[in-house]
C-alpha cells in the first residue's frame, strides 16, 4: 500500500494531540510525520505510534518538505496565514478551523455524508464544526429518505471544545478556582454562550451549525436554528435535535435505516434506560443515536438524542477518515 507523508499543525493542541492518537489507531499510512506547532512548542518532543519526534516551527518553508497532507489545528488565524501557502505549494490541507468551512471554493467533509465534495478540492478541505459533524451523520439517512423541512438544534457541548484552556477551566472550578477563562464560571453551571455573539443575537457557533449544515447537505431551502450550550463535561457534545420532514414515515423505518448506517450506533431502549451518554462515548468514533421519539406536536416530525466524541468524530477523527476518503477515491 502506498504511504504518504503527513504534517500535523497545531501537533500540542488538544485537537493535533488525538490527531496524532488517531492516525495511529485507524493505521493511515504515514511515511514521514510532520509535528508542527508555534515556535512557543518548537523543539518540545512528542509521541506518535510509540516513537518520538520533535516538534518543529509553522513558517513558510516548513512547507517545502516533501509533505503531501497537512493535517491543521491551530485556530483560525493561524489556518488563513499558512494554509493557502501550503496549498500553494503542493501539500492538500485538511482544516479543522473555521477559517474556509463556508469558502465556496473549499469543499466541507463529513465522510458518511458528502464525500463526493472531495472531488472539487483545490487543495484545501474544511473540517466542519464539531456539533454539526455529529448532527449531520445523524441526519443524513433520513433526509435522504423523508426529505427535511425544518430543524432546531439544542446542544449541550463538552469543555475540551474550547481546547486545553477549556478543559483546565472545568477542572480549576471544581477545586474552587477562579474561572478567568469563561464569560461566567462553567463549572456546576450551564453556559447559554459559546463563543461570541454575533449582530443578529446568535452566538457563532450557532449560526455556524446553520450555515455549515445547509453547506452540506447543499440545501440552502433548509429552515435551522440553533441553541448552543456549554455543559461542565469534560468529553463528547450531546444534542437535542428536533427534525420535521417533508414526507410521512414511520419510527421502525428510522431505525432500520440507522442500524444500515455506517458511523452510527443506535442506543435506544427506555424501558432499561438506555439511550447515548456522554461518558460511554468518550474516545469513540461513532455517532450515538437514541430517544428516537415521534413529535406529536407537528404532521411528520421527530426528536433525537445524539451524542459523539467532540475531540474525535467532531474534529481528529473526522480529519483522519478525510484523509483515508482521498486516498479511496484516488485524489492523493
Ligand atoms: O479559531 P478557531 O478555528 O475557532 O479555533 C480556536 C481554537 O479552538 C481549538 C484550537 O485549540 C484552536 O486554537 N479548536 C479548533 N478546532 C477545534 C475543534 N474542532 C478546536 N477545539 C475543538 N474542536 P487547541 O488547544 O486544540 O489547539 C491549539 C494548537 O494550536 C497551536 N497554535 C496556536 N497558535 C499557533 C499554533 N501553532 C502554530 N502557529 C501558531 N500561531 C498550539 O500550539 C496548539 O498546538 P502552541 O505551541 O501555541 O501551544 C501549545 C502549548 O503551549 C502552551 N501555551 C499556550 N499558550 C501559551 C502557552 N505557553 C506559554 N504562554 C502562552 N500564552 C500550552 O499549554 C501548550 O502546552
Ligand atoms: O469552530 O468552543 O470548530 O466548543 C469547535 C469548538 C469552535 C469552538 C470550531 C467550542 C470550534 C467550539
Amino acid at each position: 500500500m502506498k504511504s504518504y507523508n503527513v504534517a500535523v499543525v497545531g501537533a500540542t493542541g488538544m485537537v493535533g494531540q488525538k490527531m496524532l492518537q488517531v492516525l495511529a489507531e485507524l493505521k493511515f499510512p504515514v511515511k514521514n510525520l510532520f509535528p508542527m506547532a508555534s515556535k512557543r512548542s518548537a523543539g518540545k518532543e512528542i509521541l506518535y505510534n510509540g516513537k518520538t519526534y520533535v516538534v518543529e516551527e509553522l513558517r513558510d518553508e516548513a512547507f517545502d518538505q516533501d509533505i503531501d497532507i497537512a493535517l491543521f489545528s491551530a485556530g483560525g488565524d493561524t489556518s488563513q496565514r499558512f494554509s493557502p501557502v501550503a496549498a500553494a505549494k503542493g501539500v492538500i490541507v485538511i482544516d479543522n478551523s473555521s477559517a474556509f468551512r463556508m469558502d465556496p471554493t473549499v469543499p466541507l467533509v463529513v465522510p458518511e455524508v458528502n464525500p463526493e465534495d472531495l472531488d472539487w478540492h483545490k487543495n484545501i478541505i474544511a473540517n466542519p464544526n464539531c456539533s454539526t459533524i455529529q448532527a449531520m451523520v445523524a441526519l443524513k439517512p433520513l433526509y435522504d429518505a423523508f426529505g427535511i423541512k425544518r430543524i432546531i438544534f439544542s446542544t449541550y457541548q463538552a469543555v475540551s471544545g474550547s481546547g486545553m484552556k477549556g478543559y483546565a477551566a472545568l477542572e480549576g472550578g471544581i477545586k474552587g478556582e477562579k474561572d478567568t477563562f469563561n464569560p461566567h464560571p462553567i463549572a456546576y453551571n450551564c453556559l447559554p454562550q459559546i463563543d461570541t455573539f454575533t449582530d443578529n443575537g446568535y452566538t457563532k457557533e450557532e449560526m455556524k451549525m446553520v450555515n455549515e449544515t445547509q453547506k452540506i447537505l447543499h440545501d440552502d431551502s433548509l429552515r435551522i436554528t440553533a441553541t448552543a450550550v456549554r455543559v461542565p463535561v469534560y468529553y463528547a457534545h450531546s444534542e437535542s435535535i428536533n427534525v420535521e420532514f417533508k414526507k410521512e414515515f414511520t419510527l421502525d423505518e428510522i431505525k432500520s435505516l440507522y442500524s444500515k448506517s455506517p458511523g452510527i450506533v443506535l442506543q435506544d431502549d427506555p424501558e432499561k434506560s438506555i439511550y447515548p451518554l456522554a461518558i460511554n462515548a468518550e474516545n469513540r468514533d461513532e455517532v450515538f443515536v437514541g430517544r428516537i421519539r415521534r413529535d406529536y406536536s407537528v404532521d411528520n416530525g421527530i426528536n433525537l438524542w445524539v451524542v459523539a466524541d467532540n475531540i474525535r468524530k467532531g474534529a481528529a477523527t473526522n480529519a483522519v477518515q478525510i484523509a483515508f476518503a482521498l486516498v479511496e477515491r484516488h485524489l492523493i
